[in-house]
C-alpha cells in the first residue's frame, strides 16, 4: 500500500485528476466524411461504433451540438426490458436486449448493466388481461416472462403495499428476469471510446444548422463550425428530430413532450428490482449507490424545455408512496427533465427519407435508452447497405402511408 505524509496527501488529493488520458479526441473536423451522425447520444454514438466495426466504414463525424449524451441519454432512467407486445417490436428491443448482455465485454468498458428483473404492475381487469396477452406473445417469442401473482410480487417486493384495500390495488404483474438498469453515462463513453478508437471522430458542440440538398440528394450539413460535406447521414436527435426534418423540408409524425424524473437522497438497500406502473403513472428502482430513481409520466403538453411542471411530479410522488408508504419521508434530491419525441404508434422510426441519403433514427420517445445498442446496430446495418435491416423495416416511415402501425402503447412504461 502506497503511503503519505499529510503534505503528500494534501498534493495528492489536489493533482490526482492530472495526466488522465484523454478517451476519445477533440479533432477539427473534416471537410468530408463517408457519414455524418447528427446527434451525440447513446443511439447515435452506438450507430458510429457499429459502422466503423461491423462495416469497415471508419471516415465518419458524430456531430453533437453540447456534450456527450447530455440529452435523454443521461436523463433517463435506464431500464432495460424486451418485453413488447407485438412480434416486429419483440424482435427490435430483444436484438437490443442480447446486444447488453455482451457489451461491457464487447466495448471494454462497463455500463454497469444489471439483471435485477422488471415488474410493470396491473391495477385492473383489464389491466390484467393486457398483461397476460403481453406475457403469452413474449413467450412465443422467446422473451423470458411471466405472470406474477399478488402473493409473487409481494414476495419479490416485501415493502409495496399489496394489501386488498390499497388505494391502487395490486392484481397482479408481468415480470421479466433477465430487464434490469444500466449505466446511462457509461453507455455513451464506452460507445464513443470504442469508436473513437476505430477512427471516428466525435465533434462535440457542433450544431447542425441546415442540410446541404441539391436535386432531392444530401451531401452534407451546415454547422456552427462551418460545412462537413457526406452523401450519407443519419440523423438521431430524439426531441429534437421534428426541427431537423424541418430543416430538410418534410415532416414526421412526432410530437415532443417533457419527461420528468427524480432522485432521492440515498438509503440503505431496500429495493433489488424495478417496479412500474404504467396505470398510475409512476416507477421506482434503487442505484448501486442507494439513492431512490423515480419516474412520472410524460407532461401533457408539447415542449422543447428540459424540464417539466410541478403537478405531474407531485402525482407521481403521490403514487409512489401509496405503493410504498415506507417512503413517504424519503427527501428528494434532485429532479430533472428531457425531451420525449413521441410517435402516433409509440414505436420509434427507422428509416430513409424524401430526401436521399438522409436518414432519421428517432420516435424512441419515453422507452429508447434500453434500444440503444440495438438501435445502432440495425441504423449502422440500414446506413452502410442504404437498404433497411430486417429489424427495422417495419419502422419505416411508410408506415404511417400504408396504415401498418405498430401499436406498443400497451408496452410502453409510461403512459402516453
Ligand atoms: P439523445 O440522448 O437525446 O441524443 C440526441 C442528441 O442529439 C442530443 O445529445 C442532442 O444534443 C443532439 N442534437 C439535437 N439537435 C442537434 C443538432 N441540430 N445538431 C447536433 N446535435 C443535435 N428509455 C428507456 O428505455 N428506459 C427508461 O427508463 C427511460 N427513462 C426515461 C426517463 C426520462 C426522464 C427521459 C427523458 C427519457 C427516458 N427514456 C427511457 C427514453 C430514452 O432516454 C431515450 O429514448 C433515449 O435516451 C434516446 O437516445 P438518443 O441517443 O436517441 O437521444
Ligand atoms: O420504457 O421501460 C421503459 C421506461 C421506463 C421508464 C421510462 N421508460
Amino acid at each position: 500500500m502506497q503511503r503519505y505524509s499529510g503534505f503528500g496527501l494534501a498534493k495528492h488529493a489536489l493533482n490526482h485528476h492530472e495526466n488522465w488520458e484523454r478517451q476519445w479526441r477533440n479533432p477539427t473536423p473534416k471537410k468530408q466524411y463517408d457519414v455524418i451522425i447528427v446527434g451525440g447520444g447513446g443511439h447515435g454514438l452506438a450507430t458510429a461504433y457499429y459502422l466503423a466495426k461491423e462495416h469497415g466504414i471508419t471516415n465518419v463525424a458524430v456531430v453533437e451540438k453540447g456534450w456527450l449524451g447530455g440529452g435523454n441519454t443521461a436523463r433517463n432512467t435506464t431500464i432495460v426490458r424486451s418485453n413488447y407486445l407485438w412480434d416486429e417490436a419483440a424482435a427490435l428491443y430483444e436484438h437490443s436486449m442480447k446486444l447488453w448482455e455482451g457489451l461491457s465485454q464487447d466495448l471494454n468498458y462497463n455500463v454497469m448493466f444489471s439483471q435485477r428483473g422488471v415488474m410493470n404492475l396491473a391495477h385492473t381487469l383489464q389491466d390484467m388481461r393486457d398483461v397476460q396477452r403481453r406475457v403469452n406473445a413474449n413467450r412465443l417469442n422467446g422473451i423470458d416472462s411471466v405472470v406474477l401473482t399478488p402473493e409473487e410480487i409481494q414476495e419479490i417486493v416485501p415493502i409495496m403495499d399489496c394489501s386488498k384495500n390499497a388505494r391502487y390495488p395490486i392484481l397482479g404483474a408481468s415480470w421479466q428476469p433477465r430487464a434490469g438498469v444500466a449505466r446511462h453515462d457509461a453507455v455513451a463513453w464506452g460507445f464513443a471510446r470504442a469508436a473513437d478508437a476505430l477512427g471516428v471522430d466525435i465533434l462535440q458542440n457542433t450544431e447542425v444548422t441546415g442540410f446541404k440538398i441539391r436535386d432531392g440528394r444530401v451531401y452534407g450539413v451546415h454547422t456552427n463550425r462551418g460545412d462537413i460535406e457526406a452523401r450519407t447521414v443519419g440523423c438521431v436527435a430524439a426531441g429534437n428530430s421534428g426541427v431537423l426534418a424541418k430543416m430538410a423540408g418534410f415532416r414526421l409524425p412526432l410530437e415532443s413532450h417533457p419527461l420528468q424524473a427524480l432522485v432521492s437522497e440515498p438509503l440503505k438497500p431496500v429495493l433489488d428490482t424495478v417496479v412500474m406502473s404504467n396505470h398510475v403513472h409512476g416507477y421506482i428502482s434503487q442505484t448501486d449507490k442507494g439513492d431512490l430513481v423515480i419516474g412520472a409520466g410524460i407532461d401533457g403538453y408539447n415542449g422543447y424545455g428540459q424540464r417539466g411542471s410541478y403537478p405531474t411530479v407531485e402525482h407521481t410522488l403521490q403514487a409512489i408512496v401509496e405503493m410504498f408508504p415506507i417512503f413517504s419521508r424519503v427527501r428528494m434530491n434532485r429532479q430533472w427533465g428531457g425531451i420525449v419525441d413521441t410517435c402516433p404508434d409509440a414505436c420509434p422510426i427507422l428509416s430513409a427519407t424524401p430526401v436521399k441519403g438522409l436518414f432519421f433514427n428517432c420516435g424512441w420517445g419515453t422507452g429508447g435508452f434500453k434500444a440503444t445498442p440495438g438501435s445502432g446496430h440495425v441504423f449502422a446495418w440500414t446506413l452502410a447497405k442504404n437498404q433497411a435491416h430486417p429489424i427495422a423495416a417495419p419502422f419505416s416511415i411508410d408506415r404511417f402511408h400504408t396504415g401498418a402501425l405498430v401499436d406498443e402503447h400497451g408496452a410502453a412504461g409510461v403512459a402516453h
